[in-house]
C-alpha cells in the first residue's frame, strides 16, 4: 500500500482504477464480438458506464421520497400523503454551484433529453413510449451525497391502477432500471407492510438470481408511526412473514428499519404514542445510509458480474458460431466435390449415349476432349445455379431446426447460457445467412474466452483484495444486533426476544 494515503483515499483509487479497468475490459474485448454478431444492438458499456445507481421502489405513500429527501439534506423531492409524484425521477450531482450554495435543484432535464442522450445510460427505455417519457426526468443536485451516485425516485406500486391505466409498463420500467442499478431499496410502511408483490414479480424476472441477494436491500420505513415497540414488532414480524411468503424462502432477509425525522415532525400521532424505542433504531438511519453511500463499491460487484455473464454468454454463442461455420465449410465442400462427381457422370452418360448412337465416332480426340470439357461445365454450371443453393438452404434450415446440436450442453450452467442466447443464434445465423468468416469468430471466441476464464479471474481477486482493504466498511448488521450494539453504549440491558 502507499505510504501517507489515508485508507479512504487508497481504496477510492483502487475503485476507481478497477471500475476503469472493468470498463476498458467491456469496449475494447466484448462490444466489438457483441456488435459483430448482433449479441447486442448497442454497446455493451452503455448501460453500465455512467456513475452508480441507487433505484428506491416501494408503495406509494411507503416515504421514498421523504427518505430521499432525507439523505439529500434537503426538501428536493415532493411528499404527500395521496399518490403525490407519478414520476421516474434520476437525481444526481451538479458540482458547479459553490460549496456554501444551499443544496438545491440547480438543473432540471425531460424524458426526451434523457433517453436520447447517449452520456446516459437510459436510451434502450425508448421503447417505453411517449407516456413513459413524459413521467420521466432529471434533477442535478448540490448535495455531496450525490457526489458518487444517482438516485432513482419512482411513482409508488398502486394495486388499484392497472397496468394500462399508466399508460406504459410499469412493471417492465421496473426491470429495466434494475438491471442499471447497482442498489435496490425495497421500502415498506407499517400500513401496507405486505404489498409487494408486484416489485418482486419484476425484481425476480430481471435480475440474474445470483445478484438478487447482493443488490436488493429491504426497508422498513416510517417507524415512527408505530404507536409502541410491540406495535413495531407486530409490523416487523408481518413484514417478515410477508416477505417469506413471495419470496419462497424460510430465511428472513435482512430487513433496516427507519423513518425520516423531517417528515415525522408534522405527524400527529406522535404525541400519543411510547417513542422510547426510537433512539434504538436511530443508527439504522445511518447504517442504510452508509450502504448507500457504498454503491460504488457495489457498481464493481455488478460490472465484475456483468463482465462474467456477458463473456460467459458470449463466447458460448461463438462457440456455437465457430461449430457452426465448421460444418458448413464441410459441407460446402462434400456438396462441391458432390457437384464434380456429377458433372463427370452427367459428362460419361452424355458421352456413352452418343458414342452409342454413333454420332461421335471417329471425332478427333482433341475435339472431343474439348466436347467432354465443355459438357462437364455446363452441368457443373446446373449443379452450381440449380442444385447447390437448395442444398445450402436445406442444410441451413436443418442447423436451424436443430440449433441445440451446435454445442454440447451438458451442465445446467451451459442448459441456462444457451437459453439466454439461443434465439440471438438463430437470428444471427438467419439474418446473415450463415456468411461470416471462421477465422474472425475463431479469434473473436479466444479474445471472449480469454475475458471469461482469465479476466473474470482477475477481477474477482482483485474484488477479494478490496474486501480485505476495508476499513470500516459499509456492510450493515442486522437489526437486533444494531439494537444490541446501540444498548452497550447506552449501558442499558440489551433487548430480549
Ligand atoms: N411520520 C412519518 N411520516 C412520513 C415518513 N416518511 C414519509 N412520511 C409522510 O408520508 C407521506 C408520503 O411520503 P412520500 O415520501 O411522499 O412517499 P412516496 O410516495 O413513497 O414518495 C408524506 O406525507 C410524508 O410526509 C416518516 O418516516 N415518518
Ligand atoms: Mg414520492
Amino acid at each position: 500500500m502507499m505510504k501517507g494515503l489515508p485508507m479512504q483515499v487508497y481504496q477510492e483509487n483502487y475503485i476507481n482504477s478497477l471500475h476503469t479497468e472493468l470498463l476498458e475490459m467491456v469496449e475494447k474485448y466484448l462490444t466489438p464480438a457483441a456488435l459483430r454478431y448482433h449479441y447486442s444492438e448497442a454497446p455493451l458499456e452503455a448501460s453500465i458506464k455512467w456513475r452508480p445507481v441507487v433505484l428506491v421502489l416501494g408503495n406509494y405513500s411507503s416515504g421514498k421520497s421523504a427518505l430521499i429527501n432525507e439523505f439529500l439534506e434537503a426538501d428536493i423531492q415532493k411528499t404527500g400523503q395521496a399518490p403525490t409524484d407519478d414520476s421516474f425521477t434520476i437525481l444526481t450531482y451538479d458540482e458547479n454551484p459553490s460549496p456554501d450554495s444551499p443544496i438545491r435543484v440547480t438543473e432540471e432535464r425531460d424524458g426526451k433529453f434523457l433517453l436520447n442522450d447517449p452520456e446516459f445510460p437510459f436510451e434502450s427505455m425508448k421503447k417505453h413510449g411517449q407516456r413513459f417519457a413524459s413521467h420521466f426526468r432529471l434533477k442535478k443536485v448540490n448535495s455531496p451525497f450525490l457526489k458518487a451516485l444517482a438516485i432513482i425516485d419512482t411513482p409508488g406500486m398502486l394495486d388499484s391502477i392497472t397496468e394500462r391505466d399508466r399508460g406504459y409498463n410499469y412493471q417492465e420500467v421496473i426491470g429495466d432500471l434494475a438491471q442499471i442499478a447497482d442498489l435496490i431499496l425495497v421500502l415498506f410502511d407499517p400500513h401496507k407492510a405486505g404489498t409487494i408483490r408486484e416489485a418482486h414479480t419484476s425484481l425476480r424476472e430481471t435480475l440474474p438470481s445470483r445478484t438478487f441477494e447482493d443488490r436488493v436491500l429491504f426497508v422498513l420505513n416510517r417507524i415512527d408511526e408505530c404507536a409502541s415497540l410491540n406495535d413495531l414488532l407486530r409490523v416487523y414480524g408481518t413484514l417478515c412473514w410477508n416477505l417469506s411468503q413471495i419470496t419462497g424462502r424460510k430465511d428472513i432477509p435482512m430487513i433496516h428499519l427507519t423513518y425520516s425525522p423531517r417528515a415525522a415532525i408534522d405527524s400527529k400521532n406522535r404525541l400519543e404514542s411510547d417513542m422510547s424505542y426510537l433512539r434504538y433504531l436511530e443508527n439504522q438511519r445511518e447504517e442504510l445510509k452508509s450502504a448507500v453511500l457504498g454503491a460504488p463499491r457495489r457498481r464493481l460487484d455488478h460490472l465484475a458480474a456483468f463482465v462474467e455473464t456477458h463473456s460467459e454468454r458470449l463466447s458460448h454463442m461463438l462457440e456455437a458460431l465457430v461449430n457452426f461455420q465448421k460444418k458448413r465449410r464441410s459441407h460446402r465442400f462434400q456438396s462441391f466435390l458432390a457437384g464434380v462427381l456429377f458433372s463427370f457422370v452427367g459428362t460419361g452418360v452424355v458421352f456413352s449415349s452418343l458414342f452409342f448412337t454413333g454420332i461421335i465416332a471417329g471425332l478427333d480426340p482433341a475435339i472431343l476432349l474439348s466436347a467432354g470439357g465443355g459438357i462437364s461445365g455446363v452441368f457443373f454450371l446446373i449443379w452450381v445455379m440449380a442444385i447447390w443453393p437448395v442444398m445450402g438452404r436445406r442444410f441451413q434450415n436443418d442447423i436451424l431446426n436443430h440449433l441445440d446440436d451446435l454445442t454440447p450442453l451438458l451442465t445446467q450452467t451451459r442448459l441456462d447460457n444457451w437459453q439466454a442466447i439461443h434465439e440471438k443464434t438463430a437470428a444471427f445465423l438467419k439474418n446473415s445467412n450463415g456468411r461470416f468468416s471462421l477465422r474472425t469468430a475463431r479469434q473473436d471466441h479466444e479474445t471472449v474466452l480469454t475475458v471469461f476464464q482469465k479476466g473474470s479471474h482477475e477481477v474477482r481477486e482483485a474484488l477479494n483484495e478490496l474486501a480485505n482493504l476495508s476499513v470500516n466498511d459499509s456492510v450493515p448488521g442486522p437489526f437486533l444486533a444494531s439494537l444490541n450494539r446501540e444498548s452497550e453504549k447506552s449501558g442499558e440491558p440489551p433487548f430480549q426476544m
